[in-house]
């Protein structure tokens, strides 16, 4: 096959193709599970950006929150337990024009799944990762996860839990992340607006959402974060400021912020990659560039 430069995919710019909207299949959450509003959140931000449903592909792992792909009329990778990343870094790098978005659970993304999560940052790939952080187990019937708040009793911590809670902004900026923001799955608005700017940033869009489990964890509820949330965009918050947004990301108690805590612009993994700079994967050719060149040095 010849090894000429692949053009790349560009996605589909009219508007008249069908936008992103739900299936006739009809979410299995329970009545008031906070991912009501992360689903309408993404379908809110998808429309607004008029992305038709074929350049759209959504990947999770396993979790309550990881059955999102199937509520939306786009395509849907519902794939293993802290797997999304791998499955949407592969699905971006085969088509460019494609939007991908990576969505799951804090033990799918904080848990099992970090690995992938921080070296994706790093890299600055360009996706859009959405967390539904319960700050618990929900779908295995409530065990603690890597966010749940020291000694709150669980199933698997009965007596309390004594390991000290992840924090996913933190985590974010200490990895590198180019746009690390927190949303509320009790403001969809607000929500909506932080995804779109994620699935416009040019680079790895980060949003971690409070989404409360209604029915496993009684102590981050809605009500609790009603009462404690401000937004960063009405305090004088600067996102381009690292150092503030460091220390916008301790605040933890009677007042926690939501908003973009941090956006900043540098070259994408696509950009330096030399494979992945010549075009999508799916449009160059199978095989080894300068094949003869390297099998004469070694035969
Ligand atoms: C490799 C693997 N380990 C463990 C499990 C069991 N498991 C399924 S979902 C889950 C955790 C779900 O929690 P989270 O990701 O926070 O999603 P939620 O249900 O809270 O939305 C676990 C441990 C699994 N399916 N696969
Ligand atoms: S168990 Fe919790 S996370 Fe799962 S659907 Fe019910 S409320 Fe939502
Ligand atoms: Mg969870």
């Amino acid at each position: 096959m010849a090894e000429t430069a692949a053009a790349p995919h560009v996605a589909t710019p009219s508007t008249l193709l069908p936008i992103v909207g739900k299936t006739e299949i009809k979410p299995t959450w329970c009545p008031g599970c906070g991912d009501y509003g992360v689903v309408a959140a993404i379908e809110m931000a998808l429309k607004r950006l008029k992305i038709p449903s074929k350049d759209v592909v959504i990947c999770s792992g396993i979790g309550c929150s990881s059955n999102l792909p199937h509520f939306l009329s786009s395509y849907g990778f519902h794939g293993l337990h802290g797997r999304s990343i791998p499955v949407a870094e592969g699905v971006r790098w085969g088509n460019h024009g494609l939007t991908v978005i990576a969505t799951g659970g804090d033990g799918d993304g904080f848990g099992i799944g970090l690995g992938h999560l921080v070296h994706a940052m790093r890299r600055n790939v360009k996706l859009t990762y959405v967390t539904m952080d319960n700050q618990i187990y929900g779908l295995t019937t409530g065990q603690a996860s890597p966010t749940t708040t020291m000694g709150h009793k669980t199933k698997s911590t009965p007596t309390g839990c004594i390991e000290y809670p992840l924090d996913p902004i933190a985590v974010a900026l200490a990895a590198g992340a180019t746009y690390v923001a927190r949303g509320f799955s009790g403001d969809v608005k607000h929500l909506s607006d932080l995804v779109t700017g994620a699935i416009q940033h040019k680079g790895f869009g980060f949003v971690d959402v409070f989404s409360p489990c209604v029915t496993y964890n009684k102590i981050n509820t809605f009500d609790f974060f009603r009462q404690r949330v401000y937004k960063l965009e009405s305090s004088g918050h600067d996102p381009s400021d690292i150092v503030q947004a460091w220390q916008r990301s301790l605040e933890w108690g009677d007042k926690i912020p939501i908003g973009l805590f941090f956006k900043t612009e540098k070259p994408t993994y696509e950009d330096l990659e030399e494979v992945l700079s010549a075009g999508p994967l799916s449009q160059q050719p199978v095989g080894l560039k300068g094949r003869e060149k390297i099998l004469d040095e070694f035969v």
